[in-house]
């Protein structure tokens, strides 16, 4: 059987949010053995290196409620480029950020091929801000939105993104800090969310079973993972910039990793928010790495 292919693609930018550091996310993963892990199960990896991030001194005035538009603009529209061409190639793409601003390039990228796109979004935020909800104008915190064609032009027209993520076809894991703006959108849209509630209630096993027979109900023709480190709690994952208490554990999210991986239903994938900087020995980008391994089909026996 031909190796399935593998393209990791870095995206060393800290745009979308307030905090240093976490542009070093991808040396950080990279560090942790990311190609060597996945070549050991048998998978053909290109490293594709780094999109091009310019490094400017930040201009942190801002009266547009959009920290950096043209700056996380410019990195997602590159972004989306590199995406539509792995996908070209028949490889999977599997981004490295970078804060969580880069998947509106994600998405971009991704409905160029896929029509009928399924994303699960493992965070502890709901990232379903716009411009007029946002309490930080952190553009982090406002891509799930920008995908359903909410919020600023620029950023929903990005690569033609349009509003080509439907609600119906998005699945929340984890969420345990959501916005007063956001918690409407998810009401009014019919967006599913798992919170720590549903998963501490049903368990894991059965939020993952779940939403695969509610992904496959919808009829998607490709599923996306977006992995913010931030899901987990702060314990396994304390290098990120907006840790909250009370989250999903290390054992959970490899059962989630595990499950997801048996389904055969993930089409690509990004882990995001790690910042070195404010980690522990590189804790969370050794996480990071370890579930990707589980994502990809490692077992012990
Ligand atoms: N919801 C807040 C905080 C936040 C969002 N994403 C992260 N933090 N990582 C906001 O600024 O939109
Ligand atoms: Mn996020
Ligand atoms: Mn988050």
């Amino acid at each position: 059987m031909e190796k399935r292919k593998i393209s990791i693609i870095g995206v060393p930018s800290d745009y979308g949010q307030h905090r240093r550091g976490v542009d070093m996310g991808p040396s950080a993963i990279r560090y942790a053995d990311v190609s060597e892990r996945l070549e050991s199960l048998g998978y053909h990896v290109k490293d594709e290196g780094d999109i091009l991030v310019k490094k400017e001194i930040k201009n942190s005035q801002s009266n547009t409620n959009l920290e950096n538009l043209n700056e996380v603009l410019e990195v997602c529209t590159q972004l989306s480029i590199k995406i539509e061409e792995v996908l070209d190639q028949g490889r999977f793409p599997l981004i490295l950020g970078g804060d969580h601003s880069i998947a509106i390039g994600t998405l971009a990228g991704l409905t160029k091929k896929y029509t009928n796109l399924g994303v699960i979004w493992y965070d502890a935020h709901a990232d379903l801000n716009t411009p007029d909800t946002s309490p930080s104008g952190n553009i982090h915190g406002m891509p799930l939105a920008v995908g359903m064609g909410l919020g600023d032009e620029r950023l929903v027209q990005l690569g033609g993104l349009g509003a080509k993520i439907k609600p119906e076809n998005i699945i929340i894991i984890g969420a345990r800090s959501v916005d007063p703006g956001e918690r409407n959108l998810i009401k009014e849209k019919g967006i599913r969310v798992y919170t720590m509630h549903e998963i501490d209630r049903l368990g894991m096993t059965r939020v993952i079973e779940n939403s695969i027979a509610y992904l496959k109900e919808r009829q998607v023709d490709g599923v996306h993972l977006s992995l913010d480190l931030d899901a987990l709690d702060p314990l396994y994952t304390p290098g990120v910039g907006t840790p909250v208490p009370g989250g999903i554990t290390y054992r959970e999210s490899h059962l989630a990793m595990e499950l997801l991986e048996e389904e055969q239903m993930i089409t690509s994938a990004e882990f995001v928010e790690v910042n070195p900087i404010l980690d522990e020995r590189n804790k969370t980008a050794d996480t990071a790495v370890a579930l990707m391994g589980s994502l990809f089909g490692e077992k012990l026996v």
